[in-house]
């Protein structure tokens, strides 16, 4: 019979200061002030594309990923050369943290072709293969196969890395997941999977989903190894993806993490009743108490990083290049008639003889 490998879940221990675990002690002052960047960079980032959207600028889907920013920006600053990212359309955080630029990620919610995607993905759809970032997926748990992939990919080639797959709460429920769950416990593939638990699917709530609330759990009937942590504290999510993704990398093995996080807005910006299915008081508590940059911010005033004029002018700049990404945007072309049907499939785009036998895939 196969041990039971139970871990105590961590979101409810708290809390020790994560700025002194052996990970984060060795950041340097730089290292720091990059994380703050990062994570203020998401937000201020987020606000401006919320406003391009509610002026008509921006068209489909916007789902924005205010209140998550510690997550992506933490487990992103523990990867090395060989680890890969994918995650769901909730993608512009991955994006900004692998260090895509504002104006490639603005641009390609406008619909213009100097987007990451020539315009042709909008907001779910953010790619940068050159930084192992391959998206931005729409179809819920579509990607959790993906990233299986991605890791498998590793192994074979015998490269040391891990594939960082991302899915929400809902997506834990798709039968893809389950069964990709059991293929890479099976197999020993590389890949964590990071469940960013923000409590809601759509307007409905982890409980009204989801018979097991601590969804780390459903790991144990794959017999793969798990933890659950807060994703508020950016040096939090670091101290323990570190160790995820080191037993990925070290031991060929798959990883579950679970990660307590929370959006302020609604699922996307047409959930504009979001108020209906949660309380105004439960967003204003998590603000209050919980706000990923109050609470680095804090962190690295209390240990000197940051004073208050760094913080204010980091801020500031921030805006400026968000401002100035929705200007780029603005003044970008869109793609040229002739191209709109290209990038969809590269062996159609490189007319190969798998195009004659109808299997269009991706190649490297
Ligand atoms: C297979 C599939 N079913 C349904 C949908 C519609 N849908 C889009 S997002 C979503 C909710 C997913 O919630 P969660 O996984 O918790 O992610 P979050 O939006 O909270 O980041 C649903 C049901 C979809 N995109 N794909
Ligand atoms: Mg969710």
């Amino acid at each position: 019979m196969a041990t039971t490998k139970k871990k105590t879940a961590q979101a409810t221990k708290k809390p020790q200061n994560f700025l002194d675990a052996p990970i984060n002690k060795k950041l340097s002052k730089e290292e720091k002030l990059d994380l703050y960047r990062t994570i203020v960079g998401i937000r201020r980032f987020e606000e401006r594309s919320l406003r391009a959207y509610n002026q008509g600028k921006i068209g489909g889907f916007l789902h924005l990923y205010i209140g998550q920013e510690a997550v992506a920006s933490g487990i992103v600053s523990l990867m090395e050369e060989n680890d890969h990212i994918i995650t769901a359309y909730r993608d512009h955080g991955h994006a900004l943290s692998v260090g895509m630029s504002m104006n490639e990620c603005m641009a390609e919610m406008y619909g213009k072709y100097t987007g990451c995607s020539k315009g042709k993905g909008g907001s779910m759809h953010f790619f940068a293969p050159d930084k192992n970032y391959w998206g931005g997926h729409g179809i819920v748990a579509g990607q959790t196969p993906l990233g299986a992939g991605l890791a498998f990919a590793l192994k074979y080639k015998g490269l040391k890395g891990c594939a960082m797959a991302f899915l929400g709460d809902g997506a834990v429920n798709q039968g893809s997941f389950m069964e990709t769950l059991n293929l890479v416990s099976l197999w020993n593939i590389p890949v964590v999977f990071v469940i960013e638990n923000n409590g809601y699917s759509m307007g409905t709530s982890l409980k009204r989903s989801s018979a097991e609330e601590n969804l780390a759990h459903r790991a144990d009937g794959f017999d793969i190894e798990w933890e659950v942590c807060d994703g508020h504290d950016v040096f939090e999510v670091r101290e323990v993806a570190n160790r995820a993704m080191t037993r990925a990398r070290e031991e060929m093995k798959p990883f579950l993490l679970e990660i307590r996080t929370y959006r302020y807005r609604g699922h996307s910006v047409a959930d504009a009743n979001h108020e209906k299915y949660r309380t105004k008081e439960e967003i204003e508590e998590y603000k209050r108490t919980k706000d990923p940059i109050n609470l680095i911010k804090s962190q690295l005033l209390a240990d000197g990083t940051l004073t208050d004029d760094l913080a204010k002018k980091i801020d500031q700049e921030k805006k400026d290049e968000a401002e100035a990404s929705a200007k780029f945007a603005e003044e970008s072309p869109y793609a040229p008639r002739e191209e709109i049907q290209t990038d969809v499939y590269w062996e159609v785009d490189n007319d190969t003889d798998n195009k004659l036998k109808g299997t269009h895939f991706f190649n490297d």
